[in-house]
């Protein structure tokens, strides 16, 4: 794996997380209570052997680039190993952002040709999974494939939302769309049962969808970036034009947990899908497999007469006389009394504040770190360093799909409340 780099796609504009990236860059997303975004495909390459990883993204945040530097320091004495972010930026020759994934990677091809590497890996950045790059690598180089396609089987609702690949039997992909609807999805089925599906599952599944995960060889990226200067995107332009040209395309069939989180739906319903009992569909859990993030060296959480049902409650946290189900409660959380937290991501806060410094903020008219005394959630992402008062009530309680309140803190995507980061809620606001 020494002769792989890998390269990241950070994130466009980051309007679908929006408002988690209102304040840094995607891959800097907390995630799980204690990692961000970017742990899952950086672990994934260190538990794969691949220890040269760029990330693209296109804003540089002083929370990502922090806990990246702070992270993952990957040059031992006998290699050469590094996980550097990478910003669009302007210069001359290039006076834009990045436009799309492909563009994102032609836009510093100068700087990836200069490794002496094989293969390129081009993994996206939100995606919560966990796989053993060295086995898709390996395909790739024992079937002579110019680019090879991670292909996830799923049903027909969920093929919408991908690029899909028809392959033969034997796994040569014949056909690639993005996204297509109608007839020409239905055109995009193939038996998925030659790929290690069982019968009942092959048949629930029928579509190969891409994972936005591909292992280039090296001449066939730069040739393909060069020859075609204006396409921007992988999926809609690059791999159809490979096709098209007669390139040898294959597919890596992955059949186990993989989500797309990089929308506020589905990366609140995957964070709470964490606290499922009693298997969740994805554990942090795995010895042989961990994901890593920044250590802390956080206390233990106090936890003073409360009831908390299935959920997770990060390190340096404080809980009294409250009610958590069903919850993922990140690092120095503070949740008071009386408090009832139902299927709510709370990302706690970057730093703590005293006793006395609370009181003083109290005597001030302002409002602590933390959920105060009294306050419902229910359904709703507080992000981190938020300020929740007294008896406030956090429900959608009028059951709005989207909002932008920026001016009181809070938006609604897909029904789910999210407090920005840094905001305070008054006491006895109702949302
Ligand atoms: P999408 O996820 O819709 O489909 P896209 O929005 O291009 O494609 O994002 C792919 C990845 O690249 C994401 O991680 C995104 O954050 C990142 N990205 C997007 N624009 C970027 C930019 N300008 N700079 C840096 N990073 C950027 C893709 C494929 C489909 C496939 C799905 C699987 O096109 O074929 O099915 O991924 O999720
Ligand atoms: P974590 O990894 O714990 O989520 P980060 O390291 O990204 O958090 O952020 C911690 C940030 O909080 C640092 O930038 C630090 O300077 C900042 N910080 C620490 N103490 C305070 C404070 N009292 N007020 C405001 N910011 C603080």
């Amino acid at each position: 794996m020494k002769r792989v780099l890998a390269i990241i796609l950070g994130g466009g504009k980051g309007s679908r997380l929006y408002p988690l990236t209102k304040m840094r860059a995607k891959p800097a997303v907390p995630l799980a209570g204690k990692y961000r975004l970017i742990d899952i495909p950086i672990s994934n390459c260190i538990n794969s052997d691949i220890s040269k990883m760029y990330v693209l993204t296109q804003f540089n945040s002083a929370s990502l680039n922090r806990h990246i530097a702070q992270t993952y320091n990957l040059s031992g004495p006998f290699g050469q190993g590094f996980v550097e972010v990478l910003a669009a930026q302007q210069t001359p020759e290039t006076p834009s952002w990045f436009e799309g994934t492909a563009d994102a990677v032609r836009k510093y091809q100068w700087l990836f040709q200069e490794w002496d590497v094989d293969e390129y890996l081009i993994l996206s950045g939100d995606q919560l999974y966990r796989m053993d790059y060295s086995l898709f690598v390996e395909q790739h180089r024992n079937t002579g494939a110019d680019l090879t396609v991670a292909a996830l089987p799923v049903d027909p609702a969920q093929a919408e939302a991908f690029g899909l690949m028809r392959t033969d039997e034997i796994g040569n992909i014949k056909e690639f769309r993005e996204k297509p609807t109608g007839d020409s999805l239905k055109a995009m089925a193939v038996d998925t049962s030659r790929f290690g599906l069982e019968a009942n599952e092959a048949k629930e599944k029928p579509y190969l969808a891409s994972m936005g995960i591909y292992v280039f060889s090296r001449s066939t990226l730069f040739d393909l970036l060069n020859k075609f200067p204006s396409y921007t995107d992988f999926g809609k332009e690059i791999i159809p034009e490979a096709l098209g040209r007669g390139d040898k395309l294959k597919s890596y069939v992955f059949n186990d947990y993989w989500e797309d989180i990089g929308t506020i739906g589905a990366f609140f319903e995957s964070n709470l899908a964490l606290t499922q009992q009693p298997t969740p569909p994805f554990s942090f859990y795995d010895e042989k497999f961990p994901i890593y993030t920044r250590p802390r060296y956080l206390p233990p959480s106090k936890i003073v007469d409360t009831q908390i049902t299935d959920s997770i409650v990060s390190e340096g946290s404080i809980l009294k006389s409250c009610s958590i189900h069903h919850c993922v409660l990140g690092v120095r959380s503070r949740i008071e009394s009386d408090v009832v937290l139902n299927e709510t991501l709370v990302m706690g806060s970057d730093f703590y504040e005293s006793y006395e410094e609370r009181i003083a903020l109290r005597n001030g008219g302002g409002i602590p770190l933390g959920v105060g005394q009294g306050t419902t959630v229910k359904r709703a992402i507080l992000d981190k360093n938020a300020r929740i008062g007294d008896n406030v009530t956090i429900v959608n309680k009028d059951n709005v799909e989207e909002a932008d309140r920026a001016d009181q803190g809070f938006y609604i995507r897909n029904g789910i409340v999210v407090i920005v980061k840094n905001a305070t809620i008054p006491d006895g606001t109702i949302i």
